[in-house]
């Protein structure tokens, strides 16, 4: 059989490849694999399983042909510079991003963006259609791809379909806006298991389910109309809380080049007494305005004071084109400014703002050298940043600052949990992760470490895989 016509018993299908384009020594290009949770949890299922992934690969109006990485077949999907206005950055990006996180930025709902979504979103159900063993588990990731489990369902009956949304779930209130609602919830019943971060977005979805199509859910099982009076089946929806590659970060935690490397970190900062951190990606939903906001009033209250305690903010640059990223950047820039201006020292700043990512090393090497991790998002789907710190914390040290309105918050009880909109509740929460006692901090962070690493991303992505495996077919 030629490498074309392969087909494969596992199939993951989500907007992006888990790779990036990099020049080798010799000047040609190749590519390598990025860092991500996704690919380290469905790795053993992908090597054990002869396995597929599906995705766009990056860079637009580019026909690539499928290539092998890392034991990994690579299907990409092609996207025009158009399609990736549109569907990506519009329909993905400035309609559901926004309308999925509780509307914190205005959703823009545009029929050429929604026929742009469909049309891609049916590219990326043929490519799946094609590259799908008889009877193989296809799985289908995130918002930019609601449509694809029933348009897939359609092409391939034989199929195996899950579907994991990577983000919230919104109430009915909010997701009734949106002028495609049927069409999306018709698409996601399309898969025989719907995956959600936590039961609240689970029951959004079937609240959802029963407002628009009509049929109740018991026990999370949908019995989905079959079409012209045939037999219905059954789709289950249910919540799969993500995790992180604990036992990687945990043996880089320990790896004394990346302990030296945090020490020097603190020497760099001009070893503050408290050394504080955030590190979102560059969001209106990740609430770093309102941290910013209330790290300077402490300043200007006299709470805190340089060089005794600084804050280190890291912040991915992401969705740079889109009108209200490029807003939060510049109120994030401003913020920090002030902060500086008002309370920087020559050789002291109060906030040391990064704009850039960082490798995996340098960012373990951050969440050791940090005392306090502060994670005030607005609306986020788990966050995985909050998972990270704690399995760095190999001593027990440290204190995490987590907004309620994550999904992590539903896990990590045992976090200084806070209402980031209520500025002094969020101002009295840091003072308190500051001047944690010692023995508190570690009792907290023992069991959120004991948390985090026994619910890893491999026991995520097998929970949901051997759920998939177990649904039943017909009612
Ligand atoms: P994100 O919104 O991207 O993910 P998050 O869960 O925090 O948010 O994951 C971000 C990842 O990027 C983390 O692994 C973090 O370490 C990394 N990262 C952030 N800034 C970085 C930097 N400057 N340099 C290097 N790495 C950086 C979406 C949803 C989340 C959900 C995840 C997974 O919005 O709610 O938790 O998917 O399902």
């Amino acid at each position: 059989m030629t490498q074309r016509t392969k087909r494969f018993d596992f199939v993951v299908v989500a907007n992006r490849l888990p790779v990036d384009r990099v020049t080798g020594e010799d000047g040609k290009p190749g590519w390598k694999r990025s860092p991500g949770g996704l690919v380290s949890g469905l790795e053993p299922v992908m090597h054990t399983q002869d396995g597929a992934w599906i995705g766009w690969g990056g860079s637009t109006d580019e026909k690539i042909a499928p290539f092998d990485l890392d034991e990994m077949r690579l299907v990409p999907v092609e996207l025009s510079a158009a399609e990736f206005e549109q569907y990506y950055e519009g329909f993905a990006n400035a309609s559901l991003w926004p309308l999925y996180h509780d509307v914190i930025a205005p959703p823009e709902f545009h029929r050429a963006w929604w026929d742009a979504y469909v049309r891609v979103n049916q590219r990326f159900a043929k490519a799946a259609a094609a590259t799908a063993a008889d009877k193989a588990v296809v799985w289908v990731h995130d918002y930019q791809l609601q449509l694809v489990p029933a348009m897939l369902r359609d092409l391939r009956p034989d199929v195996k379909i899950g579907f994991f949304n990577h983000i919230p779930f919104p109430p009915y209130e909010i997701f009734a806006q949106l002028p495609w609602r049927r069409r999306i919830l018709e698409g996601l019943l399309g898969a025989d298991l719907i995956g959600f971060q936590r039961p609240y977005d689970t029951a959004n979805f079937l609240r959802a389910v029963r407002r628009k199509i009509g049929t109740t859910a018991r026990h999370g099982m949908v019995k989905v109309p079959g079409t012209d009076g045939g037999e219905g089946r059954i789709a289950k929806a249910q919540s799969f809380p993500i995790s992180i590659d604990s036992q990687s970060l945990a043996e880089l935690a320990a790896d004394p080049d990346v302990q030296r490397r945090a020490a020097e970190i603190r020497t760099e900062l001009g070893d503050p007494r408290v050394l504080m951190l955030g590190v979102d990606r560059m969001d209106y939903t990740k609430g770093i305005r309102h941290r910013l906001k209330a790290f300077g009033e402490l300043m200007d209250d006299g709470d805190l004071t340089v060089p005794d305690v600084t804050l280190v903010q890291i912040a991915t640059p992401s969705r740079e084109r889109l009108e209200y990223y490029k807003q939060i950047r510049t109120d994030v820039e401003l913020a920090v400014g002030r902060i500086n201006g008002e309370h920087g020292e020559l050789g002291a700043a109060a906030v040391h703002y990064m704009h850039h990512s960082y490798p995996r090393r340098e960012m373990v090497a951050f969440y050791l050298a940090a005392d306090v991790m502060l994670v005030t998002a607005l609306r986020d789907g788990m966050n995985l940043v909050a998972k990270e710190y704690v399995a760095t914390r190999l001593d027990n040290t440290g204190a995490l600052v987590l907004s309620e309105f994550t999904g992590a918050a539903d896990e990590l009880r045992q976090a200084i949990l806070v209402n980031p909109h209520d500025i002094i509740d969020l101002k009295q929460s840091i003072l308190r992760a500051v001047n944690i006692e010692p023995r508190e901090a570690s009792r907290r962070m023992r069991s959120l470490r004991r948390r985090v690493s026994e619910d890893d991303v491999k026991h995520w992505s097998h929970r949901f895989l051997s759920t998939l495996a177990h649904v039943r077919e017909h009612p």
